[in-house]
């Protein structure tokens, strides 16, 4: 089924697959599983779109060269040929400056409203708009290839997070001046801030208008819409409407939309109802999942002290309930990320030498990634996931554990904090910052009736199964005209 009446040029801060060398040394792709390229690929390959991004590479390294797929790719980007696919390459210094100097020592705690974790530097400042600039300049090559092939279509270009907020008025420029039509979307995937957190960046005003550039503009949530409208009315004075959500901003009118983000529902339930059984210490044993990449704000330190309040405040859990951590490593870089991996090693290797028993300890701790399979298991094995972040744009992690429900029903833990706690209403809703209460609602969920469990797990797998990637993608293409006829009689909208 056609979903998109335009083609789609998606530009992304990576590529849905990164370039790696293979044993012989030879140039290989290398996928990303992540629900946005599941989703998203295979729109770029049916209206025979372009994806724009960095490849894992940089100038130094790459000769620019993208291998076609491997025959045996099974993958959703195995139909993306090498053609449509625009790498952005860098020299070293120049992309360490953008992606760790301002994308993430600035934009990530400024957004996640964390402004005393936030550097501002103008040189990384710099070197984010001229990177910014060099994505524009290759999108306009993109667009520019679509309207020579077809130049009937126009073109829907679509901007993608935090690391891409200033590249939309250099591409709007540039297809003007060369007489290229365009449609022009944004979507962020972590949270917007409100005005008093994001006035603190120095060039809130030149952000603001990047953003701007775009005819719509997507968040997780309506809050975050509604924040970004109060910046623009209040920092650049634009005539703005709350209702419509509109913004007015150099004669043209930019709309705004909650655009709520999922994940691939029935492929982790196939995935579930195949992955083997997770191995526990005996039959009874209840599972506390966690699966997090391992950030500091995912509040993972406040969540294992709430476990540790539980184990003291509720001593019969012990040996009967296993904390089970997943943590994937991030950043490793970054001096703030080897500070946390170190605080989280020293705080469980504390808690599991204080409680731990001959035949059994209280954390198990996972360092590392693990394979889809392997996190069904534990998703659909768990009697309570632990979903807290102290901020967080959406969170699939808890869409995921919720999907992979298909055995004994579980219970979902939620911090209001993530994108995901406006909409999950079933879950059990935690300030991750009270432990005492946290420590009580873990007890709360590890003791819940049956029938209890049932019916939230029932509602959450049916909201989550109905709105799942596929459309959130719909409500998008929805919101920039471009959702096919094919599409809107077949699809749910
Ligand atoms: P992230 O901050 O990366 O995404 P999240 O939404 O939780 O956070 O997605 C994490 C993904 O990584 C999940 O799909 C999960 O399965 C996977 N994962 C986690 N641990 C893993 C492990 N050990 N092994 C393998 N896979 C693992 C950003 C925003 C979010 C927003 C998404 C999508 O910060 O708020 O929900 O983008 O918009």
């Amino acid at each position: 089924m056609v979903l998109s009446t335009s083609p789609m040029v998606v530009v992304a801060n990576r590529l849905p697959f990164i370039l790696a060398k293979d044993s012989k040394g030879q140039l290989v792709r290398k996928q990303c599983a992540g629900g946005l390229v599941t989703a998203v690929a295979p729109v770029v390959v049916e209206t025979e779109g372009l994806w724009v991004g960095w490849s894992g590479l940089h100038e130094e390294d790459s000769t620019g060269e993208i291998p076609e797929a491997d025959p045996n790719d099974q993958s959703p980007t195995a139909g993306l040929k090498s053609k449509q696919v625009l790498p952005v390459c860098l020299p070293k210094k120049k992309f360490d400056d953008y992606y760790n100097g301002c994308c993430n020592a600035t934009f990530w705690p400024l957004f996640h409203s964390m402004p005393d974790r936030a550097v501002f530097q103008a040189d990384k400042w710099e070197a984010y708009r001229q990177v910014n600039e060099e994505f524009a300049m290759l999108t306009v090559e993109a667009v520019k290839k679509l309207v020579n092939s077809n130049p009937e279509c126009i073109p829907l270009v679509w901007l993608h997070d935090y690391h891409l907020m200033m590249a939309a008025n250099t591409i709007r420029e540039r297809c003007d001046e060369l007489g290229l039509p365009i449609k022009m979307a944004f979507f962020l995937h972590i949270p917007f801030p409100s005005w008093d957190i994001m006035r603190l960046f120095p060039w809130d005003d030149e952000l603001l208008q990047g953003i701007l550039g775009c005819d719509s503009v997507g968040f997780h949530v309506e809050d975050y819409c509604l924040n970004f409208i109060d910046c623009c009315q209040r920092r650049l004075g634009c005539r703005v409407d709350r209702q419509q959500m509109l913004v007015e901003h150099n004669n043209r009118s930019v709309s705004v939309h909650p655009l709520p983000i999922s994940i691939p529902y029935e492929r982790f339930v196939n995935l579930a109802e195949k992955a083997p059984q997770v191995v526990k210490n005996h039959d009874q044993e209840q599972l506390l999942l966690g699966v997090d990449r391992l950030d500091y704000t995912k509040g993972l330190v406040h969540r294992i002290k709430a476990f540790e309040t539980l184990l003291q405040k509720h001593p019969e859990h012990i040996e009967h309930v296993t904390f089970l951590q997943v943590a994937v490593p991030s950043r490793t870089d970054v001096k703030e990320y080897q500070e946390l991996k170190e605080e989280l090693d020293q705080l469980i290797g504390r808690i599991n030498g204080q409680f731990s028993t001959p035949n059994w300890s209280p954390i198990r701790y996972i360092y590392g990634c693990v394979s889809q399979d392997q996190l069904a298991a534990f998703y659909r094995d768990s009697s309570v996931a632990v979903v807290t972040p102290l901020r967080d744009g959406m969170n699939l992690v808890a869409k995921e554990f919720v999907a992979c429900q298909t055995g004994e029903p579980g219970v979902l833990i939620l911090s209001p904090f993530a994108g995901a706690g406006t909409t999950m209403h079933e879950a059990l809703l935690v300030n991750p910052y009270e432990t005492n209460e946290f420590a009580e609602v873990i007890h709360r969920a590890l003791t819940m009736p049956k029938d209890e469990r049932e019916l939230r797990m029932k509602q959450l797998r049916r909201r989550e199964r109905e709105r799942d990637v596929n459309f959130w993608l719909r409500s998008f293409l929805k919101t920039v005209d471009c959702l096919s006829d094919d599409s809107v009689t077949q699809g749910r909208l």
